[in-house]
């Protein structure tokens, strides 16, 4: 077989490598230990350091969660990776450098030493809303087979916990040994109130060890609640083609995001901190309104788009949008949203809904992200707790109907009613409520995302309803 090669063009075998000799950059100071070392937290946190006007002391140490192949492509680059923003009239590059070590999850030893080191003032997390093990009550789920097994390998000593929280409270155990002194855990998870949440699952997790090391973090660490945003789908071949052919070198792992990104924080850093605010980061007082608007407005809709939109066969978010039945059910839920937000009437902060709708509608017909619908559908029954739940809870509150948030609800048990991959943490108890029948099989449904609703026989007809819509 003969394989033409265009004259001049060179191969990819003879691109060179991206890393810190290709592109020279200093390597910042270990300051920030990131877990979750995945797309999103490249094209977000590690974007946001890089651009602070003191990057040059906060390097980032990032771990990732189950496995380590992402670490390993980044190692082989010294950390540095491109970020590709991709607009509606074409890309840019850019090489980002902040992220100054990669390191596999599995090595916790690393993760004890540099949590236990004085110069470390920051932990951010991206580990998945799942990750953090919150029952519909609010508290750790220690019974959830992953955190008894980490509970039971901590009392044991005999080897290194699994999860991320079972790894972190190890590591925090050894900076309280260290008398490293106090620092921030920055939750950039997209749930309400991640800042509680985060405090919930540590100092359930670590109360559950030690209630000494549980009392320690009560009074040594400061959640700070953020909200983050930026689209960043998974990185494909032709992502990687791309960058090669724009920039002239190989890198083996690029991240692809939208132009637009927001982060907003909220609370206190008694170690210090970069200034992310010469990114582009707020810092507020009070962060619940801006939380929930991203949550329901632009989390809400994906999950909506998610499961709606791939029960009538689309891929991708742009593609749901254009169809009309799914525009619709975005607008009416929407509609529900917008009646619930803090300050979108009068007084309060001013959130300016009709224009973040619209930004919301352009960002998603982006038809040059191809967003998958299935990355969004995965781990729902958490995603949802927190995307359609409250909404329909306040608009019951307020005596109307709620059926956009329980379209969204029906559209998810549809999906899960089989033909399509259900990824879940609670994908066992979702079969389970899927053997029954009729409104029984909606009320066990129900029942895993809101006890209470469960327990309303109008809101169970009222999803009941709405089942089969798709
Ligand atoms: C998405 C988010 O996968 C999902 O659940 O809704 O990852 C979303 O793309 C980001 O929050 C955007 O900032």
């Amino acid at each position: 077989m003969s394989i033409e090669l265009q004259p001049g063009a060179p191969s990819a075998v003879d691109l060179p490598q991206l890393n810190r000799r290709l592109r020279p950059s200093a390597k910042a100071p270990v300051r920030i230990v990131h877990l979750g070392l995945g797309a999103f937290s490249r094209s977000h946190q590690a974007w946001y350091t890089q651009q602070a006007s003191d990057a040059a002391d906060w390097g980032i140490a990032a771990f990732t969660g189950r496995r380590p192949d992402a670490a390993l492509a980044l190692a082989e680059q010294d950390g540095l990776f491109t970020v590709v923003e991709r607009a509606d009239a074409g890309d840019s590059f850019a090489v980002v450098s902040s992220i100054v070590e990669a390191v596999d999850g599995a090595d916790v030893q690393r993760l004890v030493e540099l949590v236990a080191a004085p110069v470390t003032a920051i932990i951010t997390l991206t580990i998945t809303e799942a990750a953090y093990r919150i029952g519909s009550d609010g508290h750790l789920e220690r019974a959830a087979s992953d955190v008894a097994a980490d509970l039971a390998l901590l009392a044991s000593g005999s080897a290194y916990p699994a999860t991320p929280l079972g790894r972190l409270v190890l590591a925090l155990a050894a900076r309280r040994a260290a008398g490293a002194g106090p620092l921030a855990v920055v939750c950039c998870d997209n749930l309400s109130n991640n800042g509680t949440v985060a405090r919930n699952a540590l100092a359930g997790f670590a109360g559950a060890w030690d209630a000494g090391l549980a009392e320690w973090i009560d009074a040594n660490i400061s959640f700070v609640s953020t909200s983050v945003d930026r689209i960043t789908p998974r990185t494909t071949d032709a992502d990687l083609a791309a960058v090669e052919a724009a920039c002239g070198y190989r890198d083996n792992s690029p991240v692809v995001a939208e132009p637009f990104s927001n982060w907003v924080l909220s609370g206190e850093f008694p170690a210090g901190r970069p200034r992310w605010e010469d990114s582009g980061a707020v810092f507020v007082a009070d962060i619940e309104p801006y939380e929930n608007r991203k949550l329901w407005l632009l989390n809400g809709a994906h999950s909506l788009l998610a499961y709606a939109g791939q029960l009538r066969g689309h891929t991708t978010v742009a593609q749901a949008l254009a169809d009309p039945f799914c525009l619709q059910a975005v607008e009416g839920f929407w509609d529900e949203a917008e009646a619930n937000l803090a300050g979108s009437g009068t007084g309060g902060t001013d959130l300016q809904i009709p224009a973040y709708r619209a930004a919301l509608h352009a960002r998603f017909s982006n038809a040059r992200i191809a967003h998958h619908l299935a990355q969004i559908a995965m781990d729902g029954s958490t995603k949802l707790r927190m995307r359609a739940v409250p909404v329909l809870q306040a608009e019951r509150a307020a005596g109307r109907s709620g059926a956009g948030a329980a379209l969204m609800i029906a559209a998810w048990m549809d999906f899960t009613a089989g033909g399509h991959t259900v990824q879940d943490p609670l994908v066992g108890a979702i079969g389970a409520a899927n053997q029954l029948a009729g409104s029984e099989r909606t009320q066990a449904l129900l029942a895993l995302l809101d006890p209470d609703l469960a327990k309303d026989r109008s809101v169970i007809d009222l999803v009941e309803n709405l089942r089969g819509s798709f």
